[in-house]
């Protein structure tokens, strides 16, 4: 069976599109929330649950040896995949701003990666990245090696690029903000002592669309802690192919403790910042 980035990416594109129809359509009917995961304000809905499902009965169908790590299931349950005989991963968030989902902005994606190597985000290689805003039809693609790719409202997909480089007092800042009451409290800190020091900042409240803005140059730069695999599998792909830096703290790979995503000498500038401001506060174990 092929491992063909390119030829896995067509997969995955296909698949997220069928996705995003079902994920639109649920909208449309109307949304509720399932249950709630690790806080209150931590939110999944039938719709997470259901498109998810459908990711993975058509990863199972379509690639039956490679394993599945999905937001709403965990590594190979539902959809039988187990851990896989292949060595790749589907690394699959449904919903990703599953919060914009729920209010109705139409600010959130269908998110699907493949990976090689341990379904660990510290250790593996992403191979292919598709990450779909349905709500509004952007459609941005990446395989590894082959550059980085937006398509809009089912049209033909383009080439996409960083943002020139800027010194950090221009830069556009995305940022997000933990389910922890406590560890928010200390981020939000963190970000006030930001804000004077940078053009300014966004919350979009969706992690894998965030590194998409980074590749399209639409942000400069990208950082968040306490991110889930899924949140950042495939945009981090995207954001790499697209001439970004996508890292953790000093020499790691992005994971729970941070992704940071900028073109590189604003990712250098920003992390140093980043840690002078008491950035690198020790996280609650979940
Ligand atoms: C969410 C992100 C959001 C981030 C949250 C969370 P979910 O994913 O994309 O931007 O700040 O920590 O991970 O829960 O909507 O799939």
């Amino acid at each position: 069976m092929t491992r063909a980035p390119s030829e896995l990416l067509g997969l995955a594109r296909t698949i997220a599109i069928e996705a995003g129809e079902l994920a639109v359509r649920r909208r449309r009917e109307g949304v509720q929330i399932a249950a709630t995961k690790s806080t209150i304000v931590d939110v999944v809905t039938e719709a997470d649950r259901e498109v998810e499902l459908l990711i993975r009965s058509r990863i199972c169908d379509a690639r039956p040896g490679d394993a599945i790590l999905g937001e709403e299931g965990g590594l190979g349950e539902d959809g039988g995949a187990a851990s896989g005989t292949s060595g790749l991963t589907w690394v699959v968030d449904p919903i990703d701003g599953t919060v914009n989902y729920l209010y109705g902005i139409p600010h959130y994606a269908v998110s699907i990666a493949v990976v090689e190597g341990e379904p660990d985000p510290r250790t593996w290689t992403g191979l292919a990245g598709c990450v779909l805003n349905p709500a509004i039809g952007e459609l941005f693609t990446a395989s590894r090696g082959e550059g980085a790719f937006l398509s809009s409202g089912g049209g033909a997909a383009a080439p996409i690029r960083i943002a020139e480089p800027v010194p950090l007092e221009l830069a556009l800042i995305n940022t997000g903000f933990a389910y922890n009451a406590t560890t928010r409290g200390r981020q939000g800190e963190v970000v006030a002592r930001l804000l004077p020091l940078v053009r300014d900042i966004r919350r979009m409240g969706t992690a894998s669309l965030d590194l998409c803005m980074v590749a399209s140059g639409r942000a400069n730069a990208y950082v968040e802690r306490t991110l889930s695999p899924w949140d950042h599998a495939a945009g981090a792909i995207i954001a790499r192919e697209a001439g970004a830096v996508v890292k953790g703290f000093a020499d790691a790979a992005p994971s729970r403790d941070l992704i940071l995503a900028a073109e590189p000498a604003l990712a250098a500038v920003l992390e140093l910042l980043l840690l002078e401001l008491g950035m690198r506060f020790e996280l609650p174990a979940n």
